[in-house]
Order: C-alpha cells, then structure tokens, then sequence
C-alpha cells in the first residue's frame, strides 16, 4: 500500500457509471458484447482518442455506447486505475496495460439505449454481479460508490484473470 503509482507512457482509457439516488441505490451496468472485456458486466468506456480530454472522451462513450448526453457537470472523476498483466507479451501489451480514468454520472440525457457494443440494465448496489466482472471491481467499485475517490494499481496473474498484486490508496482530483 502507498507505493508511487507510476503510469507514464500507458494507454489511457475511460469507464463510467451512470448512478440514482444519494447515496448510490442504483447503478448501470452493460454486458460487454464486443472488444475489450466482451462477455464481462461493466460501466461504459473505451479507449481516450488523440487530441480528446478523459471528460470529452467519457461524453463520447456515453453517446456512442447508450446513446446519452451527459454534460461536464453532471461528471466526476472518482478513480485513476492501472492494469498491469505481465503475461502478456512486450507487442501486445500496449491494448491490454493501461490506465483507466473511472467517473460517476449523476444527471444526464435521455434513456440508456442497447447498442452494438453495450446491453444496460440498472442494478442494485446490493447486487452488483462481481463474478461476472473484472476481478479487481470488487475492490473498488464499492468504494466509489460510496463517493470515496482512490487510485489504484492491480497486477494480474497469468491467466491474466486473477490478481496477483493490488495497490490502493486514497486519491484527489
Ligand atoms: P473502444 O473501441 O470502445 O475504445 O475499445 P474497447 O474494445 O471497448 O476496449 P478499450 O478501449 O480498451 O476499453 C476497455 C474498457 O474496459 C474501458 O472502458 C476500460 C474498461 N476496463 C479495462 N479494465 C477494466 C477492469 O479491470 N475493470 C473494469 N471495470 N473496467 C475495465 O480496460
């Protein structure tokens, strides 16, 4: 715990989660159809384009992955994550070693719409599937919700599934 965590030269990609209430009741996942983590329940995101800001790029990911406006706002960052999978080989490690900047959405646009690459559907905090997630989720998804900002670092095992080493630490943004 508390070491430097250290991303420079990493991938930089986003995630976000719309949420109702305060404190969190409801929360919306998608199952991942295609891509990165297809076939894993998750937020919405995807990888920060050249030129584009982690909040120009989350708006983005809203409109194209559920079809929402979400306006700067209505955004907060919550998390700074680091994934490190050492299994992978040196050439492929630029798609799958990355930093991912996590936000809340508390107001938005329109209704989440099914598209190519995400099905919605709103969850109860108390039954957020986390076996049918990332395995680190579980250690920080319940912490951003309940409004705690952090940052972490997790190495994964080699069957690039399991954790082999978690880091986290209180964050600010
Ligand atoms: P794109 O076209 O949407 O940009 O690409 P993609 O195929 O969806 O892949 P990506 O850009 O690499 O995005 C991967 C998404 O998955 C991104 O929103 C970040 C998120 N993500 C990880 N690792 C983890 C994780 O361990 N837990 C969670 N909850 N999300 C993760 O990349």
């Amino acid at each position: 715990m508390g070491k430097k965590i250290d991303n420079k030269g990493l991938k930089q990609a986003t995630l976000c989660f719309l949420v109702k209430g305060d404190p969190v009741e409801h929360v919306l996942l998608g199952m991942k159809k295609r891509g990165f983590g297809s076939g894993k329940m998750n937020g919405f995101g995807g990888k920060v384009e050249d030129g584009e800001s982690v909040e120009e790029a989350i708006i983005r990911e809203l409109w194209e992955e559920a079809g929402l406006n979400a306006y700067p706002e209505n955004i907060e960052k919550m998390a700074e994550l680091t994934f490190i999978f050492p299994s992978i080989p040196e050439d492929k490690k630029w798609h799958w070693d990355q930093v991912v900047h996590v936000f809340l959405v508390r107001d938005w646009e329109g209704e989440p719409k099914e598209s190519e690459e995400m099905k919605p559907i709103w969850t109860h905090v108390k039954k957020i599937p986390f076996d049918k997630m990332w395995q680190d989720d579980r250690h920080w998804l319940p912490v951003v919700l309940c409004n705690k900002k952090v940052k972490g670092k997790f190495v994964f095992k080699e069957d690039n599934e399991g954790l082999l080493d978690i880091d986290m630490e209180e964050a600010e943004f």
